[in-house]
This record gives C-alpha cells, sequence and structure tokens, in this order.
C-alpha cells in the first residue's frame, strides 16, 4: 500500500508527464507548420513517449492500491520563436523532469519507500537518455549557428522510431 505522501508526489507526476506529453505535442505543431517536418517528427514521438510514462505511472500507483488522479493542465505555450530556442526549451523541461524524479527519489528514501524507490530507477536512467539525446542536438546548433537548417531537419528525420511501451 502506498504512504499518501508517496501517492501524492506520483500523482504529481501523472500532471507533469502529461504537461511534458503536451508541449511537445505544441512543439511539434509549431515546428510542422514552420516547415521542420525532421523536429516536427522527432517531437511527435517525444510527445508519445511522455503519454507512455505518464501511463506507467497511473499503473504503478493503481497496482500498489493507490488512485492515480487524471488531471487538468494548462495550456503550453502556442509559439516556440526558432527551432534552435525550441530545443533549448526541451532541454530546459527536461532538466525540469529530471529534477522532479529526483524529488520522488528523495521522498521514498525519507519515507523508505524502498518498492518505489527501486521502481523509479527506470526513470533516473531515462532521464540521462533523454537529456544526454538533447544536448547532442543543441551541440549540433550551436555548430551550425543558424546555418543549413534544413539540412538539419533532415538529419533529424527518422532518426528515432515511433515509442511503444515496454
Ligand atoms: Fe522526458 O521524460 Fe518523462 O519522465
Amino acid at each position: 500500500m502506498l504512504k499518501t505522501k508517496i501517492e501524492d508526489i506520483l500523482n504529481r507526476q501523472i500532471e507533469r508527464e502529461l504537461y511534458s506529453s503536451n508541449l511537445y505535442l505544441a512543439m511539434a505543431s509549431w515546428a510542422e507548420t514552420s516547415g521542420f517536418a525532421g523536429a516536427a517528427e522527432w517531437l511527435y514521438f517525444q510527445a508519445d513517449e511522455e503519454h507512455i510514462h505518464m501511463l506507467k505511472f497511473i499503473k504503478y500507483v493503481n497496482d500498489r492500491g493507490g488512485k492515480a488522479l487524471i488531471p487538468a493542465t494548462s495550456e503550453p505555450p502556442r509559439d516556440f520563436g526558432d527551432v534552435h530556442t525550441m530545443f533549448k526549451k526541451v532541454f530546459e523541461h527536461e532538466q525540469f523532469i529530471s529534477n522532479s524524479i529526483n524529488e520522488i527519489v528523495g521522498l521514498c528514501h525519507e519515507e523508505k519507500d524502498f518498492t518505489t524507490h527501486n521502481w523509479v530507477q527506470w526513470f533516473v536512467t531515462e532521464q540521462i537518455e533523454e537529456e544526454a539525446t538533447v544536448r547532442g542536438i543543441l551541440d549540433k546548433l550551436k555548430l551550425l549557428d543558424g546555418k543549413d537548417m534544413y539540412m538539419f531537419d533532415r538529419d533529424l528525420q527518422g532518426s528515432r522510431t515511433k515509442p511503444v511501451a515496454v
């Protein structure tokens, strides 16, 4: 049975994963309507991945005798300026999510919930990968310095496959 504090922080994470999915959908839509088909594809897949993360949290809370809550979320921004600025925002958001996951780990320690502590390690590893991937994209954008955006976008196209739940 989950302690209330753990259930609450996991429900907070459900809201954050849902917002992440919507944020990346909003970015995908912006990219698609700004001529960046490759970036749009990458972001649609990223949105799918966040949706899968949300489902993982929902399932875990319910499996442990808690109640997963499906929240309303705030509307993400509609405009992202340019591709470089947008990917900087992706990186900042992933850092925010990493901190959020670390807070769950910290609370599991405090509450001695070693089962959830063990379960959430998957997300700790996932965040390392996600930050590294976006850092790689930002490094390329820095090298290009606003030039060859068409090549950059073509490079992103097909660079990842549609995520499936594991
Ligand atoms: Fe971007 O990661 Fe979810 O957790």
